[in-house]
């Protein structure tokens, strides 16, 4: 009772209150301010950035001027008297100074007294969607693509949003790519969607399935060498240009997980990306190809992009750009990044992240990616590369991501390709006030401090709860959510198996990748191939990754590993209770739809934490056969009860819920 009404009177003192926040569903983003009922003056340049001031700005006079010889995207933002000046070389640069200006505004951040420069780090910040022609989205947990029947409306909000974050590229289709993206119905379909983005700076590009020639032109073979062949393509890109005169260009999946590639007739991927890359050349095109390879005979996956690419080092054009996941595996919770980055030193790169959560929860669990990719930039120096690719965790659901805070990880996206040396809390903090303020720009101090100490906590405690102390891929097969470390099938490939990853016996845990083992260590720079290469100067958090660690190793806690393994397991799993506690107190500042739709998705998180502890550790046990430890809580579940449960969906939906007995 006390309680209570110390905060109804809280509430009263301070004005918050759930009756004064109107429900809302997350279909606008973080773009929340309302049309303007009086507008400003904004004078100067007459584009989209003058349309969106004149919508939403409640400030003084603004003047757009454009400016030659400012660097691509830059722009200026000053108070001059009562006027604020936006000047930039181009009308997308005028743009992302009006979103600017705007966020300062929904933010309830001072816009008088300004004089600010930006300049994005990256040219090319580009989001990758892995829509399918029939509307599935591979890994999208999201509901269907929203390109399927672009809706002029929505279309119009991706486009906001995107350039309010400085993307300004998009590749319409799945890296496994159906030739029938290259038919001319297609090829209208991505014109249509190209109209439409053009206003807001967002260039169009698509994956090409390398066996087009054959499947779509009627051709006999596909090889890069073949005149025929290297004909159809320039026809094709000439056929595209005709109709999206600014296309960016064609990302590429080549001889990886069944796709064709130029080594099915015994070319490199330089041979197959050069003939792309001079097709597109006279267009200004690009080709993005992706580094993503493997072999099924490997004896370590971790090894085999820098084993097929480091050869090419220096031999690709200079319109080619190498698509390079940021971890040597696939975009587990947590990895070491791929080696490639630090060892080609004559081709240009980029970094892809995986921005929907195919290993982390899907569309259920709170993770907010920031810091995950702030870590890979600790040791990848931005300027190395050149540009930035995410893929996208955008479909058709009413909120657009699934989940209310996946939307965080899409604008987190956006702004670190912008400018990767934003810090994670920046980020946070801009995303919760622009996301969650009244229309007056408010935002109560103790939700801000309370969510964004929920966010900014979310990865480590993901890692915790699902692979921690550098354990990786022992995800659930076919969909991947949930744990499943026993996870085999008849006839399955090695390497998509967990054993493969974790190695679990009667002596320890983990991959030997030191120079006794797999030798993936020596693809780093000296220095960390000796720092990783001992297991006492190995990061704790990459153990498991490097080194196969005896299950009494001694850790710098002092607990063994077997020990230690257990309690970051439950450590995971009562930080996601913490984050439950934590979100039932934000009910009086948050509208009554978004609280209760969060809610339920940390109540689901919860409960798979608590599934991917008791599901890991007990299988672990089998091997290990040491005791958990007392001095936490212990599994509630039985092994044979998870070992039999699956969940019936395929990867391009989100679970309802995980295991549930
Ligand atoms: C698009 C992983 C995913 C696949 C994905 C692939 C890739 O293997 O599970 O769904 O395919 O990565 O990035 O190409």
């Amino acid at each position: 009772m006390k309680n209570f009404l110390f905060t109804v009177i809280f509430l009263l003192v301070t004005g918050w209150s759930v009756a004064s926040v109107p429900n809302e569903d997350g279909s606008r983003l973080w773009l929340r301010l309302d049309a303007v009922s009086s507008r400003a003056t904004i004078s100067g340049v007459k584009c989209t950035a003058m349309t969106e001031l004149q919508t939403f700005w409640k400030g003084g006079p603004v003047v757009l001027k454009r400016q030659k010889g400012m660097a691509t995207d830059s722009y200026s933002i000053k108070s001059q008297g009562n006027k604020t000046v936006i000047t930039a070389a181009s009308n997308s640069a005028l743009l992302y100074g009006a979103y600017h200006l705007l966020r300062l505004q929904q933010m309830g951040n001072p816009c008088t007294g300004l004089n600010i420069q930006e300049k994005p780090t990256y040219d090319l910040r580009i989001l990758n969607h892995w829509d399918n022609p029939n509307g599935t989205v591979e890994r999208g947990f999201a509901g269907h693509s929203i390109f399927l029947n672009p809706d002029p409306a929505r279309m119009k909000t991706y486009a906001r949003a995107n350039a309010s974050i400085g993307i300004n590229g998009a590749v319409l289709n799945n890296v496994n790519a159906k030739p029938e993206a290259l038919s001319a119905e297609s090829l209208q379909k991505a014109k249509g969607i190209a109209d439409q983005l053009r206003p807001y700076g967002i260039r169009v590009y698509l994956s090409i399935n390398f066996a087009s020639p054959i499947k779509v032109g009627g051709l006999k073979t596909a090889d890069p060498l073949n005149a025929d062949v290297i004909k159809w393509w320039k026809g094709k890109v000439g056929e595209i240009y005709k109709l999206i005169p600014d296309f960016g260009g064609f990302l590429v999946k080549a001889n990886s997980e069944g796709e064709p590639g130029p080594q099915d007739f015994g070319r490199t991927h330089a041979d197959g990306a050069n003939m792309l890359a001079d097709a597109l050349k006279p267009h200004k095109g690009i080709v993005m190809w992706r580094a993503f390879v493997y072999a099924p005979q490997s004896p370590d996956r971790a090894n085999q992009a820098s084993l097929e690419f480091m050869p090419l080092d220096g031999k690709f054009r200079n319109n080619v750009i190498i698509q390079i996941k940021n971890g040597p595996v696939d975009f587990q919770p947590r990895e070491p990044y791929s080696p490639l980055f630090t060892s080609m030193k004559k081709t240009p790169m980029m970094v892809e992240f995986q921005v929907t959560q195919e290993y982390l929860g899907a569309a259920n669990h709170l993770c907010y990616l920031a810091p995950m990719w702030r870590e890979f930039f600790s040791l990848v120096k931005p300027n190395s590369l050149k540009a930035m690719a995410g893929v996208a965790n955008i479909g058709d659901d009413t909120n657009w991501c699934g989940h209310h805070f996946a939307q965080s990880n899409w604008y987190a996206f956006g702004r670190l390709a912008w400018n990767p040396e934003l810090t994670s809390e920046q980020i946070a903090d801009e995303w919760v006030k622009q996301t969650f303020s009244d229309e007056n720009g408010k935002t109560s101090e103790k939700f801000v401090n309370a969510v964004e100490k929920i966010m900014l906590d979310s990865r480590e405690a993901c890692v915790d709860y699902m692979m921690p102390l550098g354990i990786h891929h022992i995800f659930a097969g076919g969909h991947h959510y949930g744990p499943e470390p026993w996870y085999t099938a008849p006839g399955i490939r090695a390497d998509w198996t967990p054993a493969y990853y974790h190695r679990a016996d009667s002596i320890g845990l983990g991959f030997d990748r030191t120079v006794n083992g797999s030798n993936n260590v020596s693809q780093y720079p000296d220095s960390l191939c000796n720092l990783y290469n001992n297991i006492n100067t190995c990061p704790e958090n990459l153990l498991a990754w490097f080194h196969h660690v005896p299950w009494d190793y001694r850790m710098k806690s002092g607990r063994t590993f077997w020990n230690e393994l257990c309690h970051k397991y439950d450590d995971g799993l009562q930080q996601t209770r913490k984050f439950l506690a934590v979100w039932d107190d934000m009910k009086p500042y948050v509208d009554a739809q978004r609280f209760k739709e969060v809610q339920h998705k940390l109540r689901i998180q919860t409960r798979d934490a608590e599934w991917w502890r008791d599901a890991c550790l007990l299988y672990f046990q089998t091997f290990s056969n040491r005791p958990i430890p007392q001095d936490m809580e212990h599994p509630v579940h039985e092994l044979e009860d998870m070992k039999n449960f699956r969940i019936p969906i395929t990867m391009y939906e989100n679970p309802v819920c995980g295991f549930t007995k």
